[in-house]
């Protein structure tokens, strides 16, 4: 029997419920901080933790089969990987946000202005969709601090309370897309028996708690 791989995120937002998550599946692993692979004891699987942008691609190539991670990075990163099933934590809404004091009201103000995010595949489509033609400044964090800075005129950004648009004196202004962490499997592998063992104990641990 194939020992499967997991890619789980190593440390952030998503590290602790992925971890968890398995545990009440029944899984039996050490979760030590240092460690980037751990072996499970009672079920032939191996996890792997790993930083969360690297998941998606890691999965579409075959290197784990299985991961947890945000929709938001596997669209972000394009990657082609089969979708089997919502997580219900992680949830966030990417949104465009602009200062507070701003007059804009339309989505072809944007027009000709500079929005900055670490999401630029995302952003870029969504103008598209939208006709917009605006100038995406790709920072890799902080992009919060972009229009207080002069830098941009909005922000693209991952939203969940909305403390940190507020404290940076932005508000919200479009809903782009919600997102909250998914099991994702590389192509094919969703039929594999061991990986519809695991997903048929993740979907009764989802439906104990709702
Ligand atoms: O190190 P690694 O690369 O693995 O992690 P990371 O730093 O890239 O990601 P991490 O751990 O911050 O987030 C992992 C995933 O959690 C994201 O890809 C989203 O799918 C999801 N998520 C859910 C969030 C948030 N909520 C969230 N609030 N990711 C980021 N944030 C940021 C937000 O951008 C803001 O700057 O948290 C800040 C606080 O948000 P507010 O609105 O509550 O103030
Ligand atoms: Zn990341």
């Amino acid at each position: 029997m194939k020992t499967l791989k997991i890619a789980i995120q190593k440390s952030g937002r998503l590290n602790e419920k992925s971890v968890e998550i398995l545990k009440n599946c029944g899984l039996s692993f050490e979760n030590y901080k240092s460690s980037l692979i751990a072996t499970v004891a009672n079920f032939p699987l191996e996890i792997l933790f790993l930083r969360d942008d690297d998941i998606p691609e890691y999965v579409q190539d075959g290197i784990a089969d299985l991961g947890i991670v945000g929709e938001n990075v596997i669209i972000e990163a394009g990657a082609d990987v089969s979708y089997l099933q919502k997580l219900g934590f992680g949830k966030c809404t990417l949104k465009i946000a602009v200062q507070s004091t701003s007059t804009i009201t339309e989505l072809s103000q944007l027009n000709g202005k500079a929005i900055a995010t670490s999401y630029p595949v995302i952003l870029q489509k969504y103008l598209s969709e939208n006709n917009v033609d605006a100038q995406i400044r790709n920072i890799s964090g902080s992009v919060e601090i972009g229009p207080g800075l002069g830098l941009s005129d909005a922000i693209f950004d991952i939203v969940s309370t909305g403390g940190t648009l507020k404290s940076n004196g932005l508000k919200p202004f479009k809903n782009v897309m919600d997102s909250e962490a998914v099991l994702i499997a590389s192509k094919g592998m969703e039929l594999n028996p061991e990986v519809l063992e695991l997903l048929q104990r993740i979907q009764s641990v989802l439906r104990a708690k709702a």
